[in-house]
């Protein structure tokens, strides 16, 4: 079309997915002026659903459809509608298609949209209120949070029966992970996977924070144009970010095949105004959920939102009394310990068990004592070189030694973090921890299928791909040191020295 004949892998930034002019085709749309409340654009599938030409509807009011209750209820709503939808049953009049409709209504683009969806039956089940009582109670009760969102993917799944629901968390540099998930048996596990800030772009983010829910009920769908596409007194088609069947970028589709899936359903999980993840759903075949049930899935994302701080609080704080607990307890062995390098690795806790990582070593008067999984002694050694030579602060951290020391390409396994402190006296004394390269830690579920070669900054569109594609965007990198590990590690560094030069002192009286 038109708008994405210029949009390619490399550029889907600026693809203008809220205006594409058409719709999915398992509802239709009518836009009308809102002065007039006359039709004003329609999509072409109002032949198929009501055997009506969109054409022909075009300048009418919505009498033509609509009986008088409906009406009056449009009329009592409409002073009201703003971008928040809002929901009417609707049995529609002198129609020879099929009758029954939910209409989501919300006012945008000066225009007001009517969205039209068919339901079998006039009434709709009432949500199960009990089932959702207790599934928000759960969510309530859970304290960490990965329980809090294994408890929301669960119950996603409970009410909409999609095969896979999961919890796809962003990390600072927009990539994401994912971090809970429930699924149908056959298929694969994605947990623990990460994939690339580029399998969603920019401007697809920016709408999910205005917009709750995405819904792709079959992704094989072939788009209804609106007839005519542009909003008469503009040069464009309307803006679609608040409209439920808005069309899909068939970017995003031909991903959605290479997945294989057939339907999808996205909501989003906002904290503080940022994209904190998504609950993403998917179904290996068409799958239609209804209006009511994907508002209560939105009730669920809004009130998991609302809820996140708190649970990643609890976990901050958990994390800090273990650090603080263990802390003492080392620092204890320390003081009471006439052999300082002993106490820090002979009982536990050891330096390694304070806070996460992998290894650590200690280097103390040319002896290196390692724990855990740590690079051999010979490239420890060559670390401490390299520590003396660069770097003159008491405390260094990084989560990629390979990209400040080349050498560190061969460590890269067992320590691309390092965190460092220097002791005191000679040089060359430190207590080293160690994280591997966070690839080493994470691999495709699918093992039978054979690695993947990526030419540079190719992209390609299926998750598969764009895991591999995001292996090489933190080649060499580590889990990253958080704050309060370094700040312990520093309290660590002057505990010692203090003991130290407190024994120093000691020896020294006891010399003169
Ligand atoms: C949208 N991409 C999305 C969405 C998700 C993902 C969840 C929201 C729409 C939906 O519900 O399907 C990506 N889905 C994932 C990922 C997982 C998942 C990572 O389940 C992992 C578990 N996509 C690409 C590339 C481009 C791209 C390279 O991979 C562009 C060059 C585009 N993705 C793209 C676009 C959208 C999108 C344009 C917006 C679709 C829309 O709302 O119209």
């Amino acid at each position: 079309s038109l708008l994405t004949a210029d949009i390619d892998l490399t550029n889907c930034d600026r693809e203008p997915i809220h205006i594409p002019g058409s719709v999915q085709p398992y509802g239709f749309l009518l836009c009308l002026n809102e002065e007039t409340m006359r039709i004003v654009q329609a999509s072409e599938n109002t032949l198929a659903l009501l055997s009506i030409p969109a054409e022909e509807l075009l300048g009418s009011r919505l009498d033509r459809l609509l009986a008088p209750d409906c009406l009056a209820e449009i009329e009592r709503l409409r002073s009201t509608l703003t971008t928040t939808t809002r929901l009417l049953g609707a049995q529609l009049a002198n129609v020879p298609g099929q009758p029954y409709y939910k209409i989501i209504l919300h006012r945008h683009d000066q225009l007001l949209w009517l969205e039209f969806e068919p339901v079998e039956e006039k009434l709709a089940l009432p949500p199960d209120l009990p089932f959702l009582n207790d599934a928000l109670g759960q969510m309530l009760a859970a304290t960490r949070v990965l329980d809090f969102c294994q408890h929301a993917v669960e119950q996603v799944r409970a009410i909409t029966g999609f095969d896979r629901v999961a919890i796809y968390r962003f990390a600072a540099d927009e990539s994401g992970e994912v971090i809970a998930e429930a699924k149908h048996e056959d298929l694969e596990p994605w947990l623990g996977l990460h994939y690339p800030a580029t399998d969603i772009p920019k401007q697809a983010r920016a709408m999910y924070l205005k917009n709750w829910l995405r819904f792709i009920p079959d992704a094989s769908y072939t788009p209804a144009r609106l007839v005519p596409v542009n909003t008469p007194g503009t040069n464009r088609p309307p803006d679609m970010t608040y409209s439920v069947l808005r069309s899909v970028s068939p970017i995003h589709i031909e991903y959605l095949h290479n997945m294989g899936s057939a339907a999808t359903m996205t909501i989003s999980l906002i904290q503080e105004g940022k994209l904190w993840g998504m609950i993403t759903c998917h179904h290996r075949t068409p799958r239609l959920v209804s209006f009511e049930l994907r508002d209560l899935c939105q009730f669920i994302g809004k009130t998991f939102s609302a809820l996140i701080s708190a649970k990643e609080q609890y976990d901050e704080q958990e994390y800090q009394l273990r650090i603080r607990e263990n802390q003492v307890r080392l620092l204890e062995h320390v003081s009471s310990n006439e052999n300082f390098v002993q106490a820090l690795y002979s009982r536990q806790p050891t330096v390694m068990d304070v806070f996460d990582c992998n290894g650590a070593a200690i280097c103390f008067d040319g002896s290196i004592m390692r724990m855990g999984t740590t690079p051999s002694e010979d490239q420890i050694r060559e670390v401490l070189a390299w520590l003396q030579q660069q770097v003159k602060t008491e405390v260094f951290y990084t989560d990629s030694y390979a990209s400040l020391n080349p050498d560190g390409f061969h460590i890269r396994a067992t320590a691309s973090g390092i965190l460092a402190v220097s002791l005191a006296e000679a040089s060359g004394n430190y207590i080293l921890w160690f994280r591997p390269e966070m690839v080493q830690t994470v691999t495709w579920a699918g093992q039978h299928q054979k690695n993947q070669v990526l030419a540079d900054g190719q992209i390609f569109l299926s998750p598969r791909q764009s895991f591999e594609a995001w292996k090489q965007t933190v080649e060499n990198t580590a889990a990253p040191w958080k704050p309060l590990e370094i700040e312990a590690a520093r309290e660590i560094r002057l505990h010692i020295s203090d003991l130290r030069l407190r024994v120093f002192n000691e020896l020294q009286q006891r010399a003169t």
